[in-house]
């Protein structure tokens, strides 16, 4: 379990070619920007920076297949972000990938499975998100591969992204569950069946409320598996409040709903990484989307009111 002394290491994946829009590769730059770094030193932690994976820009790049844009650039840098994440975790500390699009979790959730399997541990993820990223290139209607990440995790998709890291599934859908969902393909509907992870839509948060349906999980979770990742997507929060997002759609979590969340995972204190994405600047006014991000990663860190 995760103690509020560990050591932070932060790793950032500056992807923009999972993503049909352009920016989200500067997402890293603006949390940095945002004092990520200081606001978690200010919690009590000692925090190291890992810079940037080194990935390619856009235009030195061939799309390839159209159902899997930039597939090969995005799973030669997922390799070294699963190995350093995978490093991070054997060395104790506790890896927060800051990014870049969704497709970084295909890195990070690879990196977290490699750790758990040598230790025996087993994986749960908690996906929030406006989306449920449960696309295959056969049922993407985008062809961007940040619309696939947590099906290929389970064992869903192309199978470069499926066998990738050489673990296969990553994840088992009743150890994920979804939070935010607001936007889902209509073939992808047919994934999210097939697999059958548990989906909190926008809707059910309105009717049950964000704090239920966090403790439902996190209690859920705290029994069933040993390591929680929280893969955080920026556009899970209503757009009104963080337009800097690669996909804004209306409807999202609102300010105290989005840092109710943050606070109840870290008052449980069980969540052992995190990863927060698909921030862009391009689109953000005054840097606030990725301010915004900065405080609810702290909040999940331990920050509180009082
Ligand atoms: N579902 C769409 C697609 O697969 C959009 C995915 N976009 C995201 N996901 N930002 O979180 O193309
Ligand atoms: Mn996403
Ligand atoms: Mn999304
Ligand atoms: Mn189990």
């Amino acid at each position: 379990c995760f103690m509020p002394r560990e050591n932070i290491s932060i790793i950032g994946f500056p992807m923009d070619l999972g993503s049909g829009r352009r920016g989200v590769d500067m997402g890293p730059s603006a949390l940095r920007i945002a004092n990520l770094e200081r606001r978690l030193r200010n919690l009590g932690y000692k925090v190291e920076d890992l810079g940037d994976i080194k990935i390619k820009i856009m235009e030195k790049q061939r799309v390839g297949d159209p159902k899997l844009r930039y597939l090969n650039e995005v799973l030669k840098t997922s390799l070294t972000l699963a190995r350093t994440v995978e490093k991070v975790l054997d060395k104790g500390n506790f890896p927060l990938c800051i990014g870049g699009d969704h497709s970084m979790a295909i890195g990070t959730i690879a990196g977290i499975a490699a750790h758990c399997k040598k230790n025996k541990k087993s994986l749960g993820v908690i996906w929030i998100d406006a989306h449920a990223d449960m696309n295959t290139h056969e049922t993407t209607p985008s062809g961007n591969i940040h619309g696939m990440p947590l099906a290929a995790s389970m064992g869903l998709g192309h199978p470069s992204l499926v066998n990738f890291y050489g673990i296969k599934p990553k994840l088992k859908p009743e150890h994920c569950a979804l939070i935010g969902i607001r936007s889902v393909d209509i073939e992808e509907r047919k994934n999210i069946r097939k697999l059958n992870p548990a989906v909190y839509t926008m809707s059910d948060v309105d009717k049950l409320g964000i704090h239920r349906v966090i403790s439902r999980v996190l209690k859920q979770f705290r029994q069933q598996v040993d390591h929680i990742h929280v893969s955080f997507d920026v556009d899970s929060v209503d757009p009104s409040i963080a337009p800097g997002v690669g996909t804004p759609v209306k409807g999202g979590l609102n300010y105290r709903e989005a840092h109710l969340l943050m606070e109840t995972i870290a008052e449980c204190g069980c969540m052992s990484s995190l990863e927060v994405a698909e921030v862009n600047p391009i689109l953000d006014v005054h840097n606030t989307s990725a301010v915004f991000a900065a405080e609810l990663i702290a909040s999940s860190m331990g920050q509180r009111i009082l």
